[in-house]
């Protein structure tokens, strides 16, 4: 068996569902992604300027490496709604695949070595400095889509990437799965926010999983105002994705993480010091407690009930949080500008409310609700 096909049957054999081998040098489509940074289409998102140059060039990160080995790992389920309707990403569900993938990965990297492959390597999933999807596209793990994600004919979008830079020159995969978007614009028009700004390109910015994930202050009036219940990440262009939709459910993989089995926006929204560990081996606790309350009353405020209402009010009033407290008075606005008793308690909140700048949020939620909600 060749050095190439022995990569393959590793990744198999580990239980991968996709991989290639891609030379280690900029991709093809470094130049969009400068010409992204350069446009601001990051936002907040300073790491990816401050690594740029290793990001577009891989031979910075490992310089002696010749190839890459681009991996994926399907994670194809069933929509997920928590109590009281809030929407998570479907890649979010599970354990956290960080963990899962670079466990993955360490024993690959083993593997390898004991293949006569060893020597100095770089595994990197998601948070790395590496082009993924690009990469992964010259290694014919799939096709590049209107909405910057890599479909692959049987997953769709629903897979993670990650990979391993070795100091071995393999032959790089030069077969790739057939298909392409055409003329379909699915997701292009089913983007709440309008963030896909043209075939390949979405701004950051624009973007539900960027503003409920990575973003820091209170979420733009209107992107919160489309958000529709979700509450980390967002799935809308991949699930309205043609190419997606006869992927296998492997949600067995990552399973149902406890924090959102059984629970809902309420708990969401009132957690406290337990977040850590209630959200502990998931995703969902990179972006800490602050972020995950401050989305979760954006929710409520769209999917409004009788107890959204009261942990709404109690957060505007008690949640240690500025930012929490602010997002929780749009949630009230939104969902129950028409009573008397959320109009109340944001005139209250203004009132007391020390700081300047969160008081002018309050009173701009208060006079939204005259005539009613939003
Ligand atoms: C920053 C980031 C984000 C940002 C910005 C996303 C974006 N589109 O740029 C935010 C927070 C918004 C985000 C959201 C999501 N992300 Co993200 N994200 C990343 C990260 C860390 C870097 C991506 C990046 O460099 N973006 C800059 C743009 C310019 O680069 P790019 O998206 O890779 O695009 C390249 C190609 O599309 C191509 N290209 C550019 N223009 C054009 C035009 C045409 C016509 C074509 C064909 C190609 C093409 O060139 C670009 C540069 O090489 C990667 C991991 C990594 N290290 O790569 C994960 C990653 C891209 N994300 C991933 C996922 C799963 C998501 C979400 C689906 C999560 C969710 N459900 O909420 C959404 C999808 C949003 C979307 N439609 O892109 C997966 C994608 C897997 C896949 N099958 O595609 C990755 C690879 C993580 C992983 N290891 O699995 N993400």
């Amino acid at each position: 068996m060749n050095r190439e096909a022995l990569v393959h049957e590793i990744a198999l054999e580990l239980g991968f569902d996709l991989c290639g081998i891609a030379p280690l040098a900029p991709p093809a489509a470094a130049g969009q992604f400068e010409a992204w940074l350069d446009a601001g289409r990051h936002g907040a998102m300073e790491w990816l300027e401050r690594d740029r140059e290793r990001i577009v060039d891989p031979r910075r990160v490992l310089p002696e490496g010749h190839s890459i080995v681009v991996l994926g790992l399907a994670h194809s389920r069933a929509a997920v709604e928590l109590e009281g309707g809030g929407r998570v990403a479907r890649y979010a569900a599970g354990r956290d695949y960080h963990n899962v993938v670079l466990h993955k990965l360490r024993k690959f990297a083993r593997r390898l070595e004991h293949a006569g492959l060893g020597g100095r390597n770089r595994r990197v999933v998601d948070a790395g400095p590496l082009l993924e999807r690009s990469h992964a596209a010259e290694a014919g793990l799939g096709f590049e889509s209107k909405a910057a994600n890599l479909l692959h004919p049987r997953f769709g979008p629903w897979f993670f990437l990650s990979e391993i830079l070795i100091g071995h020159e393999l032959v790089p995969t030069t077969e790739v799965p057939i298909g392409s978007c055409g003329t379909c614009t699915a997701c292009i028009d089913a983007c709440p926010t309008a963030a896909i700004l043209e075939a390949g390109v979405v701004d950051a910015r624009k973007c539900i999983s960027y503003q409920t994930i990575e973003h820091k202050g209170p979420i733009p009036d209107e992107l919160r105002a489309r958000m529709d219940g979700w509450v980390f990440g967002c799935d809308v262009c991949s699930e309205v994705c043609p190419w997606g939709s006869k992927a296998p459910d492997v949600s067995a993989r990552f399973g149902l993480h406890s924090a959102l089995a059984g629970q809902g926006l309420v708990e969401w929204l009132e957690v406290g010091d337990e977040f850590a560990e209630r959200f502990h081996g998931s995703a969902i606790h990179r972006p800490g407690r602050e972020r995950i309350a401050r989305n979760a009353a954006v929710a409520l405020g769209h999917r409004p009930s009788e107890a959204g209402r009261r942990a709404l009010l109690k957060a505007l009033s008690f949640d240690p949080s500025a930012l929490v407290r602010e997002a929780a008075g749009w949630g009230l606005a939104r969902g129950f500008g028409a009573e008397e008793s959320a109009r109340l308690a944001l005139e209250q909140a203004a009132r007391a409310e020390p700081d300047p700048g969160q008081r002018a949020h309050l009173a701009r939620h208060r006079e939204a609700c005259e005539g009613g909600g939003r």
